[in-house]
């Protein structure tokens, strides 16, 4: 079994937000580590995607993972069970969200200097979590086929605060009245910077393509740190 530690954080609300989300990137811009930020509703594949993802990066880049849940220790015992890297897994004190405080806080006890890429696991959530900037470099969030096209007139804000939007379990899209080009339409709309991808963790549909963004956006942070 992969070795997985557990932190509690309860949230500082008179912590100013943005000030600290800034001051997280910037260390870890300092250092060269490209910071993820993945977000969606519950049960949309958050954790089996990044699960694939990390295995077929984890030889090219060095990759850790956080997880932040309400009490259990569940996704971050997956990843690390079936992906061998770094996990730990932050109790947030039953909050549907984790704030910029929160992450630095989990950050002072999970080194990242032995990294080049960190995932943050937020909590399945698609209102809260869009609220708070985490301190990430780029936030990702998923949108499942069986959750419908309509979620980006439901929930716009975490369409609009997503550079990366995946519309992923494309694989079950024979059983769902799911219309790709409609809620590319309603996300562009939101957000005309968006990255939409389609993917499977499933078949592997478009995980190529992911890798190659990610890998992208890696590069950046670290030739900027070296420079
Ligand atoms: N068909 C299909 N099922 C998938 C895919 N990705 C994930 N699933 C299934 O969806 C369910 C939920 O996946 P998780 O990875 O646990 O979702 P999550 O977003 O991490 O869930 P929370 O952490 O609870 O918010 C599981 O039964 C997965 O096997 C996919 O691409 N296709
Ligand atoms: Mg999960
Ligand atoms: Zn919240």
């Amino acid at each position: 079994m992969g070795e997985v530690r557990t932190i509690k954080i309860q949230e500082n609300i008179t912590a100013p937000n943005d000030r600290r989300a800034q001051e997280t990137r910037s260390m870890l811009s300092r250092k060269g580590v490209f910071f993820l930020n993945v977000m969606s509703s519950p049960g949309s594949g958050k954790t089996t995607l990044l699960t694939a993802l990390i295995n077929r990066m984890k030889e090219k880049v060095r990759i850790a993972e956080m997880d932040v849940d309400i009490t259990s220790t569940l996704d971050a015992q997956r990843v690390a069970d079936a992906t061998g890297v770094r996990a730990m897994q932050i109790h947030n004190g039953g909050l549907c969200h984790i704030d910029a405080d929160m992450t630095a806080r989990a950050l002072q006890d999970f080194s990242t200097d032995d990294i080049d890429f960190l995932i943050l696991e937020n909590i399945g959530n698609l209102v809260c979590p869009a609220e708070f900037d985490t301190g990430a470099h780029k936030n990702m969030m998923l949108l499942s086929v069986p959750e419908g096209d309509d979620k980006p007139l439901k929930y716009p804000l975490m369409f609009s605060v997503s550079d990366i939007i995946l519309i992923t379990k494309t694989d079950t899209a024979p059983y769902f009245n799911f219309d790709v080009e409609a809620a590319k339409e309603r996300i562009l709309q939101l957000n005309p910077a968006a990255r939409i991808l389609c993917v499977s963790a499933r078949t592997g549909e478009g995980l190529d393509e992911l890798e190659e963004l990610l890998m992208k956006e890696i590069d950046t942070v670290k030739k900027q740190a070296d420079s």
